[in-house]
């Protein structure tokens, strides 16, 4: 398969104008070029650095079409445990393989490695997460699904040959997505939380306990029901531990997560939310909130401010609320520069095209923080718009080739996309930049 390069003008990958909103701290910059501009498919990306984006910390991605099959999410991970990272999503693993010939797009070798329901327009697959939960040096995959109402761990059977077993976590509840979190402080998130789309489902989280053949998940309950759709783990009030944190509010962590009491406080309503990051967005010492309208219009964050009495408060902050169905946000240093962005994106028919918005353009974004005048604004930058990519329920940020920079992975219902970061070849003169 030939890889896609794409076609995005200098000028529309970053912008130039930053528009600032009266009503927020936070601003977005520009408006998304003309999909005919943007987006032409099958051009070819050859950018000298020399436009108006040079030097303003935007990024170089090639587009490459991994599957056009149809997925929900993805996830990146050693599975054949030969030191370079694969691509999970949906039924398969993909193996990127040389080309065929001499500038040609890598080939993708596609391993079938289960079976999973179709029904409702979605494929039962919500959340992927890599974890070696047998410590075998092979990576599982923990997954969620909604109509099947399961977590189930799916053992890596080490040989492309055999099944993989799997183990049924939790059952009985509908899970919209769940991640990793470190909920034991360990500086390791090994831990699951899932979100649960049922208020009569406990709050919970899983802790993997035992080794090899006795590893297993044991569930620790937090709340007797769950909160809502979005959920999120992270310092909230900087005492060092991990707090979950719900739409309707966050649980303080005890000192003895397992067994302590975990405290709530409702102090805000976020909506329908997906990931909900804890991060000092203005770096005044208090931990924020940064999330996203998973079904409506939004990506957003939320300041956390206390006053003399120590009383805790949140002001929203937009920070782009021109396209909708962000359902995952991924917060990371995306350029290296020591500062976290955000990358999300427009995912494909969240609600079968019930959403607001749902048949808007789909894009794949990363948000800056930047100051201007002293103010905390946020520069929006292309990855791509009104192709095929969309954000899916997660996505990854991780350096895919070891090439040093971080690249970017969608997956949804419009297919499977790898955007290759060439921000560094770019700066090397001579470099190929199309294969
Ligand atoms: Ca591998
Ligand atoms: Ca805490
Ligand atoms: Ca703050
Ligand atoms: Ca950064």
């Amino acid at each position: 398969m030939r890889s896609v390069s794409v076609g995005i003008p200098a000028a529309a990958l970053s912008v130039g104008a930053v528009e600032t909103r009266a009503e927020s701290a936070a601003a977005v910059s520009g408006s998304p070029p003309d999909p005919a501009e943007a987006s032409s498919a099958g051009s070819v990306a050859i950018h000298d650095g020399s436009g108006p984006n040079a030097g303003d910390g935007s990024l170089q991605f090639l587009k490459h079409i991994v599957d056009l099959g149809f997925s929900e999410t993805c996830a990146v991970a050693d599975v054949n445990n030969d030191g370079r990272l694969e691509i999970i999503s949906g039924e398969h693993w993909f193996e990127k393989a040389p080309p065929a010939a001499p500038g040609l797009a890598p080939q993708w070798i596609k391993h079938k490695f289960r079976t999973l329901p179709y029904l409702n327009f979605y494929i039962d697959n919500f959340s992927d997460l890599p974890v070696d939960a047998n410590q075998s040096g092979y990576a599982d995959i923990v997954s969620c699904s909604w109509f099947s109402k399961q977590i189930t761990w799916y053992q890596n059977p080490r040989r492309a040959d055999q099944p993989w077993k799997s183990t049924v976590i939790q059952a009985g509840y509908p899970v919209e997505f769940a991640f990793l979190v470190d909920i034991l402080n360990t500086g390791k998130p090994l831990q699951i939380l899932p979100e649960f789309g049922d208020v009569h489902a406990p709050l919970s989280w899983y802790e993997l306990v035992g080794e090899g053949a006795d590893a297993r998940w044991v569930r620790h309950q937090v709340s007797s029901q769950s909160y809502g759709h979005g959920i999120g783990a992270g310092d909230v009030n900087g005492d060092g531990r991990t707090d979950i944190i719900t739409p309707q509010g966050w649980f303080e962590a005890p000192e003895d997560t397992r067994n302590g009491q975990w405290i709530f406080h409702p102090e805000f309503d976020l909506g329908t939310v997906g990931f909900i990051h804890v991060h000092d967005v203005n770096g005044d010492g208090l931990a924020d909130l940064v999330t996203s309208a998973a079904h409506g219009y939004g990506v957003f964050w939320y300041e956390q401010r206390k006053d003399g009495a120590g009383k805790r408060s949140w002001v929203k902050h937009v920070i782009d609320d021109s396209w909708s169905q962000a359902h995952a946000l991924t917060l990371v240093d995306l350029n290296g520069d020591g500062q976290m962005e955000l990358v999300t994106g427009k995912r494909y028919f969240a609600h079968n095209g019930h959403d607001p918005g749902s048949k808007e353009p789909l894009g794949v974004y990363w948000y800056q923080p930047i100051r201007v005048e002293g103010e905390l604004q946020w520069q929006r930058h292309l990855i791509d718009y009104s192709s095929r990519a969309g954000g899916g329920m997660q996505i990854p940020v991780v350096d895919l080739t070891g090439s040093g920079a971080l690249d970017v992975l969608v997956g949804g219902k419009s297919g499977l996309f790898w955007f290759e970061n060439i921000t560094q070849q770019k700066s090397q003169p001579g470099r190929t930049e199309v294969r």
